[in-house]
Order: structure tokens, then sequence, then C-alpha cells
């Protein structure tokens, strides 16, 4: 028994650490791939999620809770500020399309969807363009570093 401890003990020690360390890693991303996963809650005109994430994968999980309809954009932002159509109620999305990392199309109040981007470090914008919706409170900055 002495013998055993000592020959097979500190492998046995070793495994269980790597075990902790996955079960650590599964707690926090969660997502698959190695991406981080935010959760984003879309309302009536308000999109809340987090402030700050790390650069790399990110995978948006977006709640609509209505009562309306909603869609997400995703645009880097140097400026802080997004330019608007002449309308005045949307932001100009030809404009931006370039700094424009991800979209999701308008989706019924209840919908619970996944936007899967590359992120590098810097300033972003999360936005609901439907009309008047940027307007009545629907964006939110994300820094990524
Ligand atoms: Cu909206």
């Amino acid at each position: 028994m002495r013998s055993f401890v000592s020959t097979h003990g500190p492998r046995c020690l070793a495994i269980l650490v790597v075990g902790f360390a996955l079960a650590g890693c599964g707690a926090q991303l969660g997502a698959g791939g190695g991406a981080s996963s935010v959760q984003v809650t879309e309302r009536d005109f308000a999109i809340k999620t987090t402030t700050h994430v790390a650069a790399g994968d990110v995978v948006f999980r977006v709640h609509n809770r209505g009562p309306g309809s909603h869609e997400l954009l995703v645009v880097r932002t140097s400026a802080g500020q997004l330019p608007f159509r002449s309308d005045g109620l949307t932001v100009d999305e030809d404009a931006v399309k370039k700094a424009e990392v991800g979209v999701l199309e308008p989706a019924h109040a209840g919908v619970v969807r996944e936007l899967r981007v590359h992120l590098t470090p810097g300033r972003y914008v999360l936005f609901c363009n439907m009309s008047g919706h940027f307007l009545g409170g629907m964006h939110t900055d994300l820094v990524v570093r």
C-alpha cells in the first residue's frame, strides 16, 4: 500500500488538477469552441448586456422580451457616435457597413437567438435599427479588450 501511494500518488493528483481546470473552463465559457457566451436582453425600448468582454469569439445569446419585434446589429465604432439616415429615425447602415460585425434580422417577442461574432479589441455599439428604436433607447456600448 505504501509502495502504491509513492508510485501512483503524484500522477493521480495531476489528473485531479486537470479535471478541475476543465470544469472551471466549462463554467466560464459554455458556448463551445472556446467562445465567450454573452446574454443580451431586448425589450421595448432597451438593450441590456454586459459592458465588457474579452476579445475573441463571442456568442451573443439574444432574448427578445418584446412586446414588439426587434433586430440586433453589432457595429464597431471609433467615434462613439453612429451616423443617421436623413429620416433622422434610423442609423445609416450603408455608412457603417464596413464596421458591422454581425446582424440578426427582426424577431418576434419571446424568441431567443444566437449571434456568433469574432471581436477584436475596441468599442462597439449593439443596437436595434427598426424605425425609432435606436432613439427610443435600444442601443448599448460594449468594450472589447
Ligand atoms: Cu427594436
